[in-house]
């Protein structure tokens, strides 16, 4: 390893920043700030409410509803990160743009492999670095020489980008890509209005030569040029590009517009987590502040905009694939701790598991995933509920109540709540109890549900369960009430 910080491996979007305003991490990175910085989140919000594709408000209660592209990406649940480039081949998590791309060179990629072994995890979509902070385009652009075009990979015919695509289409996954902004080799970085030409040319060539794409991933990572000037993001630019040319695409940033980062890059979504925000608090990707990550982690209850968290986090130390992190691939339990406290927090989880220099998952990575699906479809395996219909009846103002008579005795280990989400996200805290004929005991509590709630109880034998909705916004929710034996079955 030759980078800077020896932790580089283990530094996250946040940590990076604060170190590049601390002055840490160098003098050509730095943190974009003023008047540019806030016209473009004041636009950024006005696009994210007007464009066709944006969310909209329930026209009954007036609260913001998903969009339907914002509901097909919350159903998927799990979506794959691959981090694949000349970080891969350089062991490194961030490259500085200075790469020889003749060490580009995956002998065996396949991306078949990598789309079935998401398919045999469990996922529904992919998402794969076509561009990182090294500039290393994964396909043969005409806007840098800095490409798969240089390489003797292939002959230099090779496209990483079109072999993925490729790949999710056969295994019927979505595919996403992220093109990273911050882009240490070009050389017009830091000159502004050139350089987001050039990102806007790179955007054009991914969105309109390989069909559909269904996730358009943004971090905020911002730097100085090699002219020593910072660089200023036009994201109404960018967003209403992705836009026009995908309509049906959501995009994911800090900011959105239509999902939004999670606030941390740990697996683990707030609580509570509402999907709706309000987008003057982060007004463009790497927006710095007061109650920033607060706003990514929790949302706004009182929110304007839908704008639900995705949660990103890898499957080992590092985001790229480096050999010495072989051996801390996260185990199945641990990834199934990550479902429940992303998707079972009304999140999404964005798992990284990035190719090694072979162009192959690694077998222990490919393991894993598969062994997360087998655990969560025994831990789910059946629903106690299912067939028992609860009845709700409203017990005041902004709190209701359900009862469920499971027609025997049930061990019950997880509680399972939904909201119908296409009306919203209403309700703010809630009690699970069960009773096998005397008092009431608390299986589960927690604030909000939206999309799906996943706490895990002491195993215990009910034969009745009550839902107590202890708070509430808006009209009473419509709640969907599963429940599973998990480690009890
Ligand atoms: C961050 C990047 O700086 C990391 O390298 C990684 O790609 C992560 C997912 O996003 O912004």
């Amino acid at each position: 390893m030759d980078d800077p910080s020896p932790d580089e491996h283990r530094l996250s979007r946040r940590g990076f920043l604060a170190a590049a305003a601390a002055g840490v991490v160098g003098s050509r990175l730095g943190l974009r700030s003023g008047d540019a910085a806030a016209a473009a989140g004041q636009a950024g919000v006005w696009l994210s409410r007007s464009l066709p594709g944006g969310s909209s408000a329930d026209v009954g209660s007036g609260r913001p509803v998903p969009s339907p592209a914002q509901l097909a990406w919350q159903r998927d649940e799990l979506a794959l990160f691959l981090h694949f480039g000349v970080n891969t081949f350089t062991d490194r998590e961030w490259g500085d743009g200075t790469e020889d791309p003749a060490i580009f060179m995956p002998e065996k990629l396949d991306a078949r492999q990598w789309a079935r072994a998401a398919k045999a995890g469990g996922f529904r979509a992919m998402i794969l670095t076509a561009k990182h902070h090294d500039g290393f385009c994964l396909w043969p652009t005409a806007t840098t020489r800095h490409s798969v075009a240089s390489s003797p990979w292939r002959g230099g015919k090779g496209d990483v980008v079109r072999d993925f695509v490729d790949a999710c289409r056969a295994e019927g996954l979505k595919a996403g890509l992220y093109c990273s902004p911050w882009d240490r080799n070009a050389p017009s970085y830091g000159d502004s209005p050139r350089y987001n030409d050039m990102y806007c040319a790179q955007l054009t060539e991914l969105l309109t030569r390989y069909g559909p794409i269904s996730e358009v991933w943004f971090d905020g990572a911002n730097g100085e040029g090699p002219n020593g000037k910072h660089q200023v993001y036009d994201w109404p630019r960018f967003w209403a590009l992705v836009r026009r040319l995908q309509r049906d695409a959501v995009m994911f940033s800090d900011a959105g517009p239509d999902v939004r980062w999670i606030g941390n890059e740990r697996g683990v979504a707030g609580d509570p987590d509402w999907s709706t925000v309000d987008p003057s608090v982060v007004r463009y990707p790497g927006a710095n502040g007061p109650g920033v990550i607060a706003e990514l982690q929790h949302g706004d209850p009182h929110g304007t905009v839908w704008r639900p968290g995705e949660t990103d986090v890898s499957i080992r130390p590092g985001w790229f694939w480096h050999p010495e992190q072989n051996d801390e691939v996260r185990s199945v339990e641990n990834l199934v701790g990550l479902y429940f406290t992303s998707v079972g927090r009304n999140s999404k989880l964005l798992l990284n598991t990035p190719p090694t220099r072979e162009g192959l998952l690694y077998p222990t990575d490919v393991t894993r995933l598969a062994g997360m699906h087998a655990a969560l479809g025994r831990l789910l395996a059946e629903d106690l509920a299912a067939g028992h219909a609860p009845k709700w009846r409203r017990t005041g103002a902004r709190v209701a109540e359900a009862s469920l008579d499971l027609g025997r005795r049930a061990t019950v280990g997880i509680v399972d709540l939904a909201e119908d989400i296409t009306r919203g996200q209403s309700l703010a805290s809630w009690i699970a109890e069960g009773s096998d004929g005397g008092d009431w005991s608390v299986l589960a509590s927690g604030s909000t549900v939206g999309y799906r709630r996943l706490e895990r109880c002491p195993l215990t034998r009910v034969r009745r369960v009550r839902v107590r909705v202890t708070d509430q916004l808006g009209a009473p929710p419509e709640v969907r009430i599963r429940l599973y034996a998990g480690d009890g079955a």
